[in-house]
């Protein structure tokens, strides 16, 4: 049959990418458009992808044909759709960016990447959780993953880190026993994504080198606000190398722009039913905005020599360096500025290794480093086959040249009769120092050869408690209460018994609070004494941003019909030109009709969500401007007064004008919150209200001041303080 259809067309996309990574991946690009036809994997038209061929006729429909091979080509490729999601940290959201640095560190590692200023490295950057399955929830109480894969132009260098600066164990040969622990139990795969159950506090409190992780695992950190807000770890202890051949122990930070923020624990829970995705959502939100999230990259070193000087062996990865001894120097800046075109190739497919290091940076001795190093190219294996790295997301941009040749799934095409070193004619020979090659460092070694390790590993508790002394109020209360939660799912009597003896090594206040929630025996005295040590930089309240922001901040504007729309108007544009996101949330999602407007369509606004269809949780502040009627209508409403206590219980900032102040008496009717009626704009404990509304100058920028002389200024500084945490430890938010 003759086709007058236009050729099939793919189309490379050009456009809108700069770079070499991203023109490395455009060959790979198709955007398949109207005038493209659908085809088999072996590119023959087909007419129909509805029906299977099969014998019919006027009364009935018979066998269907073996020959068939479009429909069993369909169903062929739909079976094999799934690879082997990661055995650990299956879960993730990516995206792709750029790395500047800032400052030179030619004094400590003659890697490129951290020498030269003038360059701009593409990456990759895969955030995680760890113990959940890829469709799990985003917002569960977890460490973060937060692996980076800069495409210098001397081969990939990857920092597979962490949100949280230690790890769990100190030998590799343990984590088989620790992600077993963690998982759901073997006999009823239950539970998903939490370590709250038997075998995973029992499996700690007999491992003592986890306690310090555990404290950050039931800290604030475990339940990050967004990806954009968490600080990521190299957490082992890396070499840097430099030109002169001298070697610095270092470990890598990254700090984000917008401070370290967390959720609250009960927001967490909801959100993993009400919106599993959150996280992932917020990312390419926040970039599809333009709002690119920024991290600055640090680094902590100790030169050669100065190793031994500490009271931790800095090999060790549950440890930190604290910074009042060795300070961070930021040095660089990662921007993430474009989302991914398609999952699967690319975040799916994506595959980290500890061991991608480029010339001046190298392994050091951390025992959970050298087994790391094996476990991710293994892991590649099973998942990807062994062409893991011809994948073009993990492409290096600089030319892959070796012997390495064949195996399932090869695609690169070398020509020539040479395959092997050395040939007869001097193809592809090593590289000497000089043309950039990787040379490993002459360490000198001596010991004897045995299952053990040096006994500063043996030192368990003194940074778990430094970890304490350091958080801040709330973060000390929040540590308690997730004890209190997860102990409780515990079942086994041995195992919340156990661990509530075991936190008195820790501190006795915290076992005794956590022994009486959960039904274990309240110690009387402590095993161990509270050194009374604290640490810089541990607490999440040093990461406030330099300029208070609401940059970015989803913020819920709640409104019936016959609200005012003049303070709407202008609020909402003052939110934008803040650079935060205003939802408009209503009893439905149709035109909103303001006040004085006899509903006359196109008089009002159509409202973005309805008040069912969201929940206050995915917002993190909320705005109800007056309007008598719109009030009446919200006072009467279950689920708006629902809205204004759960976010006034999660210690939202919220705001309101005019009448607005009646629906907040009648929604926090508690002793000791106090509504003003005055003229004046009133702030208590983050309520902020102006009754009679003065609306001019809502669209311009705002100062952010606490003791700012107009409404916004104030609303917009509780906003920048993330939570009210005053309404949490006066015990406010749980009278709600
Ligand atoms: Fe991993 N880890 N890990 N890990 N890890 C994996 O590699 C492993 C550890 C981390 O977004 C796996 O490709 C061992 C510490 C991240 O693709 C696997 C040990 C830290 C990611 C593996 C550790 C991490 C992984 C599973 C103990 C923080 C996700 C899939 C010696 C610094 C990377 C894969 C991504 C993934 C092994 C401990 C971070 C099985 C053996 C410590 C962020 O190879």
């Amino acid at each position: 049959m003759a086709s007058n259809i236009i050729p099939s067309t793919v189309k490379n996309i050009m456009s809108g990418e700069k770079g070499a990574k991203a023109t490395q991946l455009q060959p790979d690009i198709q955007e398949p458009g109207k005038d493209d036809r659908i085809t088999t994997d072996y590119g023959v038209r087909q007419s129909n992808t509805d029906d299977t061929l099969k014998i019919v006729n006027d009364q009935s429909t018979g066998p269907q044909l073996l020959e068939d091979s479009f429909a069993r080509e369909k169903i062929h490729r739909f079976d094999h759709e799934r690879i082997p999601e990661r055995v650990v940290h299956a879960r993730g959201a990516g995206a792709f960016g750029t790395f500047k640095l800032l400052e030179s560190a030619a004094d400590v590692t003659c890697a490129a990447v951290l020498n030269d200023t003038t360059r701009e490295t593409p990456v990759f950057v895969r955030f995680s959780t760890v113990q959940g399955s890829r469709g799990s929830a985003d917002t569960v109480r977890d460490v973060r993953g937060f692996a980076v894969k800069f495409y210098t132009q001397e081969g990939n260098w990857d920092i597979v880190g962490n949100n949280i600066p230690v790890f769990f164990i100190q030998d590799s040969i343990k984590f088989p026993d620790f992600v077993h622990a963690v998982k759901p139990e073997p006999h009823n795969e239950v539970p998903q994504a939490q370590s709250a159950h038997n075998n995973f506090w029992d499996f700690v409190n007999l491992h003592t080198e986890a306690t310090h992780m555990y404290m950050w695992a039931m800290s604030d950190r475990a339940i990050p606000r967004s990806y954009r807000m968490m600080q990521g770890f190299g957490v082992n202890t890396f070499v840097l190398i430099n030109a002169k051949g001298e070697r610095h122990f270092c470990k890598f930070h990254w700090t984000p722009e917008l401070g370290v923020h967390s959720f609250v624990w009960d927001e967490a829970l909801k959100l993993a039913g009400q919106d599993p995705d959150f996280h992932r959502k917020d990312l390419n939100e926040a970039i599809e905005n333009g709002a690119y999230p920024k991290w600055t990259l640090g680094i902590q070193v100790i030169p050669e020599g100065q190793e031994h000087d500490f009271d931790f062996d800095i090999l060790d990865a549950t440890k930190i360096w604290p910074e009042d001894l060795i300070p961070v120097r930021n040095i660089g800046e990662m921007e993430l500025n474009k989302v991914v075109d398609e999952y699967f190739p690319q975040t799916e497919q994506v595959a980290f290794c500890t061991a991608h290091m480029v010339p001046g940076i190298a392994h050091s001795n951390d025992p959970l480093l050298q087994g790391r190093s094996f476990s991710y190219f293994d892991t590649q294996l099973s998942r990807l086959g062994i062409n893991w790295q011809e994948l073009p997301i993990n492409r290096p941009v600089c030319p892959v040249m070796n012997f390495n040749r064949d195996g399932q799934g090869r695609h690169r095409i070398t020509k020539g009769p040479i395959n092997y070193y050395p040939n007869r004619h001097g193809i592809q020979p090593p590289a000497t120092a000089n043309e950039g090659a990787y040379l490993d460092y002459p360490e000198k070694v001596a010991g004897i050869k045995a299952r053990a390790k040096s006994p500063k590993f043996k030192e368990h508790f003194n940074q778990a408690q430094l970890f304490l002394n350091s958080l801040s109020p709330p973060e000390r209360a929040h540590i308690t209460s997730a004890f209190g939660f997860e102990l409780d799912h515990c079942d086994d009597p041995i195992v919340y018994e156990r661990m509530s003896l075991r936190l008195a090594d820790i501190d006795l206040e915290l076992a005794q609070s956590v022994a009486a929630m959960v039904g274990g025996p309240v110690p009387d005295k402590a095993s161990r004494p509270n050194h009374g040590k604290k640490a810089p930089k541990l607490s999440q309240t040093e990461f406030a941003p330099t300029k208070p922001t609401i940059a970015t901040r989803r913020i819920a504007i709640i409104i019936a019909d016959g609200y005012d729309s003049v303070t709407y108007n202008g609020v909402k544009a003052a939110i934008t030109a803040s650079g935060a996101l205003p939802f408009t949330i209503a009893p439905r999602r149709h035109e909103i009709f303001p006040a004085g407007s006899d509903n006359n369509p196109g008089s009002g606004v159509r409202a973005d969500h309805h008040l069912e269809g969201m929940r206050s949780t995915m917002f993190d502040a909320i705005f109800v401007p007056g309007g008598s009627k719109s009030i009446e209508t919200l006072s009467k409403n279950g689920r708006a007064l629902h809205w204004m206590r759960e976010a006034f219980g999660h210690l939202k900032p919220i705001g309101g004008t005019g009448e607005a102040v009646e629906l907040f008496k009648l929604a926090f009717a508690l002793p000791g919150i106090s509504i003003s009626q005055d003229t004046s704009a009133v702030e208590s404990y983050g309520v902020v209200t102006q009754n009679k509304v003065d609306s001019s100058g809502f669209s311009e920028m705002v100062q952010i001041a606490k003791e700012g002389a107009n409404f916004l200024e104030k609303f917009w500084f509780q906003i920048s303080q993330h939570r009210c945490w005053a309404r949490e430890l006066d015990g406010l938010s749980s009278q709600v």
